[in-house]
């Protein structure tokens, strides 16, 4: 398997609710591409504009700003779980992004920049628009195509950005700097980093990654989904008495409303939830258990504001995307 630069965030010990940018996974398919943010440019153009412009830096950052906190994840986070949980195993042909990630695939932030209906404006989106696909300036490396199409109204929702920041901060290169897109709820790869071209079209604009890689019973995947997961090893080994255990848990589009835990089987109680809960943002949440020594399973579900919640077991797909089930976390205490 090829990594590129990919890297997982250390899930286990974050704890605090934004992700600093020192500890937020990368997921690539090539190297980070180094931009000189002077001669950074952003081209819109495609046959369903107007014209075609051409931005720097300084055009971005003169559109109004926007800060939307919301949590990033990839597709493929928790995929090793099949293996770990169900004992399938998820090899397949190499991919550049195919990464197996445990928990750590994951990450939240507060992104700020232009809204992309602002900056799709100064070129003048015609009305048969019906696909926006940015570009990823690493195509200049061979092995990527990250070219993401997303249909319009994605595309002109409220809260997609162009994101110049991350946590207050200019954007890393690693993260995409100076200008990545912000698709909050999304999967990860259409959060496209260094984008370079956005191409705006009445046809379909086809990519290997959202027609065949990212796609689950023939669906191209668009949305994240529900998940609740623990900031311990996996798996954890805990000494005996009383532990105060943290996870997160995220639903895209809904705020999480309520996490619920459970050990050995046993029944559910409730979990405290210790940051707010918002609509493209995840909640850190958390719960007192006195370890007693053994094998122990420790489970938690999400529901979110929709009444959406968490399966206890999900297929096998040919992409390992997506896994959401109820995770029976195992810990050993001693
Ligand atoms: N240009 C470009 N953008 C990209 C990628 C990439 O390889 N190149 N990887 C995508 C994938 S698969 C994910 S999960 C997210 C990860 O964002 P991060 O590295 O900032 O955490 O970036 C996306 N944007
Ligand atoms: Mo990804």
């Amino acid at each position: 398997m090829r990594l590129g630069t990919s890297l997982e965030t250390e899930f286990h010990r974050l704890d605090s609710t934004l992700t600093p940018a020192g500890q937020f996974f990368v997921c690539n398919a090539g190297d980070s591409v180094a931009v000189d943010p002077a001669l950074y440019r952003l081209k819109i153009k495609g046959d369903a504009v107007e014209r075609v412009v051409t931005l720097g830096l300084k055009d971005l950052e003169a559109l109004p700003q926007h800060t939307v906190p919301a949590f990033l994840e990839c597709a493929g986070n928790q995929r090793t779980l099949f293996e770990k949980v169900d004992g399938i195993s998820i090899s397949r042909d190499s991919q550049g992004d195919d990464v197996k990630w445990t928990l750590g695939g994951v990450g939240m932030a507060e992104w700020s920049g232009p809204r992309l209906s602002d900056v799709l404006d100064l070129a003048g989106v015609r009305p048969e628009a019906e696909w926006v696909a940015p570009m990823g300036l690493d195509v200049l490396n061979p092995e990527c195509d990250i070219e993401i199409p997303m249909p319009i109204d994605k595309a002109l929702a409220p809260d997609t950005l162009v994101g110049l920041r991350m946590n207050g901060e200019a954007l890393p290169v690693d993260h995409g700097a100076p200008a990545r897109m912000i698709v909050p709820g999304w999967v990860g790869t259409y959060w496209v980093k260094w984008v370079g071209w956005i191409t705006v079209s009445a046809r379909e604009i086809r990519n290997y990654r959202t027609d065949e890689y990212y796609v689950l019973d023939g669906e191209t995947v668009t949305e994240q989904n529900i998940k609740s997961s623990l900031c311990l090893p996996f798996p954890a080994r805990l000494t005996r008495g009383r532990h105060r255990i943290a996870g997160f848990a995220r639903s895209p589009g809904h705020p999480v409303e309520r996490v619920e835990w459970s050990v050995d089987g046993g029944p559910w109680s409730e979990a405290e939830l210790l940051s707010e809960a918002t609509r493209w943002g995840w909640v850190r949440f958390a719960f007192d258990w006195t370890a007693e020594p053994g094998a122990h399973r420790i489970r938690t579900r999400a529901r979110d504001a929709a009444g959406r919640t968490q399966p206890d077991r999900v297929e096998m797909n040919p992409g390992s995307l997506l896994y959401n089930a109820v995770i029976p976390h195992p810990v050993t205490v001693d």
